[in-house]
């Protein structure tokens, strides 16, 4: 396989401002929609090479299987060796998207936040993977899933971190055909309009791999954060971004849709898992494998539910790594 290393692009796409505004339904169907104009800018952005993107990622799916990577063929091997435990299998899925969204003590946000996505993303499924929350967040998905056949539950034996449930949550969507596979928090600071405009940017554009929600591309934002993490956010992305050779703004965003084929042609089975560090590598394996990269303004309000997990010390084990790999890439071999 051809192993170009292949620069992502940071598009910039201006969110309008009547996007909060809109209704669900009424805004889904409008042409003249804030998604629409997104997808038009990120048509225009990538006219010049989304051929080449696209040959690529093409090239990368037929190599799926010289890189080992099976996901979808090898289900022995694969739920081995990430983890697919405990999957309810009445709930088979099958359909075009799949939306995971791991699960540690959201009990509190998981009723509103399903109802906001499915409101506006009735097309989507979700698959919520949880990690025994010990708050019942997941028998509360289980009583949600009961009465809603797009809700999906996979439970997981204890707490394992973020970064292993995203990969037991691909890899339950690449079993059952999903062709798009999005990430996202169930704390509410992932937005579900925001959602339904990184699928009208996937939708549009065929040739992209993976749609990032981004708060580091103008109309994205964070709100509630304080001066110095916006600091400490930013310059992480910068400096993950420079050591990389990458040109996406937000690196460690959660917020994303990915192709079914980016991902098989990934090899999943070595991902750095461990918090934010998994996003970047995400991030560089997409690139690595030809998969072009594009950015959608998202609005990132902190929760206002519940505590968060991640820790100061996450953010310094993913600037270790980007550091090792970011030699490697300047004076070895990448
Ligand atoms: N399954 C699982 N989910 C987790 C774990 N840690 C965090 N999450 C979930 O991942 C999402 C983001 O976590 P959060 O603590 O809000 O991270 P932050 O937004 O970076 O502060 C939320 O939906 C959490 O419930 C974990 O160890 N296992
Ligand atoms: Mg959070």
């Amino acid at each position: 396989m051809r192993r170009r290393r292949l620069y992502s692009e940071a598009v910039r796409i201006r969110q309008d401002a009547d996007t909060t505004a809109a209704q669900p339904r009424g805004e889904r169907t409008s042409s003249g929609s804030a998604a629409n104009d997104a997808a038009a800018e990120v048509a225009g952005g990538l006219a010049h090479d989304g051929a080449v993107h696209d040959e690529d990622v093409n090239n990368s799916a037929v190599d799926a299987e010289a890189l080992g990577n099976d996901a979808a063929d090898n289900d022995a091997v694969h739920s081995d060796a990430l983890g697919d435990d405990a999957v309810d299998d009445n709930t088979a899925g099958g359909g075009e998207i799949c939306v995971i969204m791991p699960t540690y003590n959201e009990r509190e946000n998981i009723g509103p936040t399903l109802a906001a996505l499915f409101e506006w993303n009735p097309q989507v499924h979700v698959l919520v993977v949880d990690d025994a929350s010990p708050d019942g967040t997941g028998e509360a998905a289980e009583a949600i899933a009961a009465g809603e056949p797009r809700l999906h539950v996979l439970h997981r034996e204890g707490k394992n971190g973020l970064g292993p449930a995203y990969l037991a949550g691909f890899n339950w969507a690449l079993k059952r055909g999903y062709a798009t596979l999005c990430s996202m928090d169930m704390d509410g600071s992932h937005r579900a309009q925001d959602l339904h405009a990184m699928l009208r940017v996937m939708a549009d554009n065929p040739h992209v791999a993976l749609v990032i929600g981004s708060r580091r591309v103008p109309g994205g934002r964070t709100e509630g954060w304080s001066r110095h993490r916006n600091w400490i956010s930013s310059a992480g992305s910068w400096y993950a971004r420079t050591m990389l050779g990458l040109g996406v703004r937000d690196m460690t965003s959660g917020m994303r849709a990915y192709r079914a084929r980016i991902l098989r042609a990934s090899d999943l089975r070595s991902v750095e898992a461990n918090g934010y560090v998994f996003q970047i590598d995400m991030t560089r394996r997409v690139a690595a494998a030809g998969g072009s990269i594009v950015e959608v303004p998202i609005v990132f309000p902190e929760r206002v539910r519940g505590r968060s997990k991640m820790g100061i010390g996450i953010v310094v084990e993913a600037m270790r790594r980007v550091t090792g790999w970011g030699l490697r890439r300047l004076f070895g071999r990448s």
